[in-house]
This record gives C-alpha cells, sequence and structure tokens, in this order.
C-alpha cells in the first residue's frame, strides 16, 4: 500500500495524487515549500516552518485560504495517516491552476499538499568522516531579483549547483553570493570554527535564515560556545579549525575538505561533532506531539 497524500483537504492514495498541467507550480515555479522533520512522535521546530511558509507566501502575494492552525493540523493528520513516528514532511502551496500566461491573479486558489515519508540524505559514514565539498560555480542568486528568504519552487540554481557537485564527486558543494562570498549550499546552511568559535555568513550575504541554523546559535548559547556571523570567503574555509553544515534534511553534518584542501587534519573536528551529538539529543527529545 502507498502513503497517504493530503492534497487539498483531502488524503488521497499517492497513485491519485496529482496537479493539473496548468498549476502554475508547474508552469512558472511559482509557489513555495517547506521541509520539515518528526522524530521520536514529535515534530521538531513545527511552529518555525509553519511561520516561515507563511511569510515566503506573503512576500510573493500568496494567499493559502486556510489559517495556519488548520494547516499545521492537516501536516499532523498526514502523518498520523500514515501511522509514522519519524520521518521527513514536504509541504507545497503552489499558485494554483490558471492560465498559460503568468498572470497569478487569473490562478482562483492555491493548491497545497503535503507528503510524509522516510527521509536520508547522506550515507552514515559521512556524519563520522565528514564530507568533502567544492565550490560551485552556479552562485546564490541576487537578492536584487528575489529574497534568497523565500523557499519558493524555483531551486534550478541550486540543482544547477548541485550537478556541479555530483559531476566533481562530492556530495555537497559551497555557493557563493555575487560578490564571490560564502552564502551556503545547495540545501544546507555552513558554519565554521576558529580558534574556539563559531562563524557562519550573516543572511544578507545570501543564505537561507535556516531553521536548524537557529538550533545551532541556541546549542552554542545552552553550551556556552561563543557564536557569530561573519562574512567569509572560500579562504576562510580552508583555514578553518572546523567545519559542518546544518540543514533538515542534512541535520548537522562535518565538513573535512573544500576544493581539494582538507580542513586542518581532515577529520571532524570535536566542536562539529558535539553539536551532531546535542542536535540529535534535542531533536529527539522536543517538538509538537503528533499522537498526544
Ligand atoms: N539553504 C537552502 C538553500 C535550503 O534549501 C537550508 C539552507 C537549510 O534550512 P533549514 O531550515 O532546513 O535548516 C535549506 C533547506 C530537500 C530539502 O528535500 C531541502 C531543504 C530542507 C529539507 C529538504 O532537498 N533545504
Amino acid at each position: 500500500m502507498g502513503l497517504k497524500i493530503w492534497l487539498d483537504g483531502v488524503l488521497v492514495d499517492e497513485a491519485d495524487a496529482k496537479i493539473s498541467v496548468y498549476d502554475h507550480g508547474v508552469l512558472y515555479g511559482d509557489g513555495v515549500f517547506e521541509g520539515i522533520r518528526f522524530y521520536n512522535g514529535r515534530v521538531f521546530r513545527f511552529e518555525e516552518h509553519m511561520k516561515r511558509l507563511y511569510l515566503s507566501a506573503k512576500a510573493i502575494v500568496l494567499d493559502l485560504k486556510i489559517s495556519e492552525e488548520e494547516l499545521s493540523q492537516a501536516v499532523l493528520d498526514t502523518i498520523r495517516a500514515n501511522d509514522l513516528k519519524d520521518g521527513y514532511i514536504r509541504l507545497v502551496v503552489t499558485r494554483g491552476v490558471g492560465g498559460l500566461g503568468l498572470n497569478p491573479y487569473l490562478c482562483e486558489k492555491p493548491s497545497i499538499f503535503i507528503i510524509s515519508s522516510a527521509i536520508k540524505l547522506y550515507p552514515d559514514e559521512h556524519y563520522e568522516n565528514g564530507l568533502k565539498l567544492i565550490t560551485c560555480a552556479t552562485r546564490r542568486p541576487t537578492p536584487a531579483s528575489l529574497s534568497p528568504q523565500v523557499k519558493s519552487l524555483n531551486y534550478l540554481s541550486n540543482v544547477m549547483a548541485k550537478i556541479e557537485c555530483i559531476q566533481a564527486g562530492a556530495l555537497e558543494g559551497i555557493m557563493l553570493n555575487e560578490q564571490g562570498y560564502v552564502a551556503e549550499c545547495t540545501g544546507d546552511n555552513l558554519f565554521i570554527v576558529k580558534d574556539g568559535v563559531v562563524y557562519t555568513p550573516p543572511i544578507s550575504d545570501g543564505a537561507l535564515d535556516g531553521i536548524t541554523r537557529k538550533v545551532i546559535f541556541d546549542l552554542c548559547e545552552q553550551e556556552g560556545i561563543e557564536i557569530r556571523e561573519k562574512t567569509m570567503g572560500r579562504y576562510d574555509v580552508f583555514v578553518a579549525d572546523e567545519c559542518f553544515l546544518t540543514g533538515t534534511a542534512a541535520e548537522v553534518i562535518p565538513v573535512v575538505g573544500l576544493d581539494s584542501r582538507e580542513i586542518a587534519d581532515g577529520k571532524p573536528g570535536p566542536l562539529s561533532q558535539l553539536l551532531v551529538t546535542k542536535f540529535r539529543e534535542l531533536a529527539n527529545s522536543t517538538g509538537t506531539e503528533i499522537y498526544a
């Protein structure tokens, strides 16, 4: 039996979960989404994800026509319908069905769907041994055209960057901003450690205001580790003591190399490993109860 998918208010079988070819999400990438995780029967940082979805929608003048509370209930209903305790939620809102033409005002109502399933982004060995990154030639799109804070259905530049990674035999890569400073990776935020201080690029350098990124700020505060935002170039990563990535899919994962340079001794650093452990503890013990 396949998964149950929530589609415009109804739980349907996976095989019946279909979107119109006239949907502007398909025709123009016109829409927004969230990737959310649940662990041990609890949705992790649920409210933050829902807030970000509604802010992304607001920024692109997309009225969901369903309240945050109702949609949150729908997410929980979808997980329950699939009897899952651990997994991944993809919550997608498109502009909806319209004509052949950009005009979003001809789309009557948004299409919303919720997929909940299992996910595993990187093989376990990489959490133990760390990832090697490349620098992608594809740059993070300029905020002058669309804010990088909008988690839109336009992920083509990230997909192009991902192709570069795969062709180079790497699992992830750094995307620089227009000025050539580090923004983030194709689907993760980037952090370095230097002289005991944790640094990450400010979101104004093109990074998504990641929810896992925020968890790192919370964990550093809790553990008494100094953390700061700093504009950084590739050089800062080459000479860092440690490096790690964060994201809903990747969680916290150590990085041990960039563009054929080893970072420090080429092994995951102690602070990165501590944060991997602390993240897992937090993720497995907090969040919105699904089966309460
Ligand atoms: N940067 C980008 C460009 C992202 O897309 C992150 C950073 C990390 O943000 P969060 O809030 O997740 O800590 C993301 C998140 C997927 C997938 O299926 C992608 C993301 C999240 C979940 C799933 O590829 N990207």
